[in-house]
């Protein structure tokens, strides 16, 4: 499967890593839109949000047991904000679910 996701999990292409278990690898964006900003993915390839079944679910978890770690360890005391993009019309351009965990200032109240 050629996923760009998949091949940083794989340590194909290379990432600055942020944390990793058997479930979770946690990694920062490559274009980050707050001081920090890591996405947290699923080892096993779902495509979106809209891929989460029963059969799978258990690696969404996995990855909001990772969340509270990995911010805690980035510092992130004044709170975080985390996002899933899913389909074109939130515009996911990585079809490998990710989590976006962008903290480290004030965040604007919009979410669009
Ligand atoms: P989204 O638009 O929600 O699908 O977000 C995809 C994110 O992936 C985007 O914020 C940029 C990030 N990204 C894309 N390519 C790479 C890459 O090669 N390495 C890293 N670290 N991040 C990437």
């Amino acid at each position: 499967m050629d996923c760009l996701f998949c091949k940083i999990i794989a340590g194909e292409i290379p990432s600055s890593k942020v944390y990793e278990n058997d479930r979770v690898f946690v990694f920062r964006d490559i274009n980050p839109q707050a001081p920090v900003h890591m996405l947290a993915v699923p080892k096993e390839h779902i495509g979106s949000a809209d891929e989460v079944t029963a059969e799978n679910s258990a690696a969404v978890a996995a990855i909001f047991e990772a969340i509270p770690k990995v911010a805690a360890a980035e510092g992130l005391t004044g709170g975080y904000r985390i996002v899933s993009n899913c389909g074109p019309d939130a515009c996911q351009s990585v079809k490998h679910l990710h989590f976006h965990i962008l903290g480290g200032k004030q965040l604007s109240e919009k979410m669009d």
